[in-house]
């Protein structure tokens, strides 16, 4: 008896073990993939359903619209009549002709936009990519389209899936839509639908693609793109070379109010930053790799199309997870992949189009400033001492709780043994100008009358004039200048430039220019243009326009003080 009830008990606690593990087990699946509420995967589609058969007629409607060649070869298209009217009104209200891409084919084809010398390469890779599409609100033509571009440009041995992830749209009926065009029209392609239960922000979005993805590679896009020929072939060949290579496509424009898919020819633009903390597009620094058509260091990326090493991804510390809504994570990511040891490239060879939009046609919750809190993040994780010149630009976030918990991060960079932000800036950014680094002066720059310099919001990539204006608190915004040391009156990457009429514009440096050279004596307060052999003034210039070069003389238009002065 007593031999009985111990085996039992035995046999009862082994069970109740068995049990209890199991349900850990359960738990912990569910845990990790409560955010997401399904994966459908294409399979045999049953018509009977009266939903099945009212998405049916909705897809097939859709279908009946397309104009046939519409927009082919990636022209630009137009309509008429009444949906001319409403695309105008779609483009104002969500910056996208929505009319006019729901009514171009879905396959639509492209002008191989490469150089031709290109197609003199052979690529053989091996590595197969896993594609992940994130998305929110994007409309369905947009969506399918980019998801047909890939299918049809990419060979089938290199394509492991397609993985979309809807960052919980809002939009009614999408997500069902997307769906059954996958499971009937795709039902060939291994397509991924993942539907996130609640919004997440495109970087954890992204996380949840990858975290489902199998292949070797990870190809991330915008879901308003279109791939060209042989897109992924360079991509796939060089991450097969080094696999710590993180590589970004050309990066065409496809026009927001026509669908144009605009090349501009052979020159193409690598990535910087500002100190706001924003992306830039910047020229090829090395003279050797303007010429060349293989990867060309990139010391930044804009963030929504690259491909990576599936496992060196995670290896590397995939995303911050606590970045939340929409931006940061690029510089993020380019930063953290050239201190912890790999490279940012661009493949001139490889190249893909994005819808550019001159507006987020959403917002977020509480229209909380996600791009300054996760920038703000990556600034005390990856920027040193560098930080004190992001948060210049943003000084109510530098030690703001609302930018949460960093120990995840900062542990990370100790662990893969990072280098510092001066390691990056000196070797793999050279040219960015620090300013207040190699300077003669900085700061605020006034004049007698207690007028400070002034931007006037020079917009970027504009000439404009270089005014003066009511000293203000917030002065990395507009009004904070450095005296180079090679003799530049300059603010990032615009420069005073003296003009023949006298006015004085900000362009962009050009480091050579006698028309960007300036002498400062601090004494008189002159900043002096030898070139003309005059002296920056402020007479007659009114608030928003131009300031002029002036013959040198004693007035208080021309004395000007630096908050900042370098002795040596
Ligand atoms: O809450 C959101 N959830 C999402 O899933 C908000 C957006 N998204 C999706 C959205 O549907 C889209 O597919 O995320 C993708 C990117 O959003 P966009 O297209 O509104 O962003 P963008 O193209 O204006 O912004 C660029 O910078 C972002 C910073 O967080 C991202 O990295 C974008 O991917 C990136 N886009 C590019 O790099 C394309 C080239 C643009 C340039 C320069
Ligand atoms: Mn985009």
């Amino acid at each position: 008896m007593m031999h009985f009830k111990c085996r039992l008990r035995r046999i009862n606690f082994k069970s109740i073990i068995i049990v209890i593990v199991f349900i850990i087990a359960i738990l912990y699946l569910k845990e990790w993939s409560s955010a997401v509420e399904d994966v459908v995967k294409s399979e045999a589609f049953v018509f009977d359903t009266p939903e099945a058969i009212g998405l049916e007629e909705k897809v097939k409607q859709y279908e009946a619209g397309i104009v046939e060649n519409l927009g082919n070869n990636g022209d630009a298209a137009y309509l008429e009549g009444p949906d001319r009217v409403k695309g105008e009104e779609a483009l104002k209200k969500v910056a996208l002709n929505t009319v006019l891409s729901d009514r171009m084919p879905l396959n639509r084809t492209l002008r191989d936009p490469r150089n031709k010398k290109c197609k003199n390469f052979t690529y053989r890779p091996k590595l197969k990519a896993s594609v992940v599409i994130i998305f929110y609100n994007e409309i369905y033509s947009v969506i399918l389209r980019t998801v047909w571009s890939v299918i049809l440009r990419t060979p089938p041995h290199l394509l492991q899936e397609i993985i979309l992830v809807d960052d919980a749209s809002t939009e009614e009926g999408l997500k069902e839509l997307l769906d059954h065009y996958i499971k009937t029209r795709l039902k060939n392609y291994d397509i991924k639908l993942l539907t996130l239960k609640h919004r997440m922000g495109l970087i954890r979005a992204r996380l949840h693609g990858a975290r489902v993805a199998s292949g070797d590679v990870l190809i991330f896009l915008d879901a308003h793109c279109e791939a060209t020929e042989q897109w992924a072939e360079p991509l796939l060949a060089r991450i097969e070379e080094d696999r710590t290579a993180v590589l970004v496509p050309i990066i065409d424009v496809i026009e927001a109010h026509n669908m144009a898919y605009a090349t501009n020819g052979e020159t193409y633009q690598v990535g910087g930053f500002t100190w706001a903390g924003h992306f830039t597009w910047i020229d090829i620094q090395d003279e050797e790799d303007k010429h060349t058509l293989g990867p060309v260091k990139s010391p930044t990326m804009a963030g929504g199309l690259f491909a990576i090493d599936r496992k060196y991804f995670w290896e590397v510390g995939s995303y911050d997870e606590q970045m939340d809504g929409w931006g940061g994570e690029n510089l993020e990511m380019s930063f953290r992949i050239w201190q912890c040891g790999g490279r940012l490239e661009t493949v001139p060879c490889s190249r893909v189009g994005h819808i550019f939009r001159d507006f987020h046609p959403y917002s977020f919750p509480d229209n909380k400033d996600t791009h300054g809190i996760n920038t703000a993040r990556l600034a005390h994780v990856w920027m040193d001492e560098y930080k004190r010149l992001f948060f210049m630009h943003q000084p109510s976030l530098e030690n703001n709780p609302i930018i949460g918990d960093l120990t995840h991060r900062k542990q990370l960079r100790q662990k893969l043994r990072c280098k510092s932000f001066r390691w990056y800036l000196e070797n793999i950014y050279p040219e960015k100008f620090i300013p207040d680094e190699n300077v003669i002066a900085y700061g605020q720059v006034k004049n007698k009358y207690d007028m400070c310099l002034d931007d006037l919001q020079l917009a970027d990539d504009k000439v404009g004039p270089l005014g003066i204006y009511q000293c203000h608190p917030y002065v990395a915004m507009s009004q904070y200048f450095s005296i180079s040391s090679k003799g530049e009156l300059r603010k990032e990457a615009f420069c005073a430039e003296a003009f023949s009429t006298n006015v004085v514009q900000l362009t962009e440096c050009h480091s050579h220019s006698r028309e960007q050279f300036w002498v400062y004596f601090p004494k008189e307060g002159r900043i002096y243009s030898p070139s003309f052999k005059k002296c920056l003034s402020s007479e007659g210039v009114r608030e928003s326009s131009g300031l002029v070069v002036d013959s040198c003389k004693n007035s208080p238009h021309q004395k000007w003080t630096f908050t900042n002065f370098n002795n040596t």
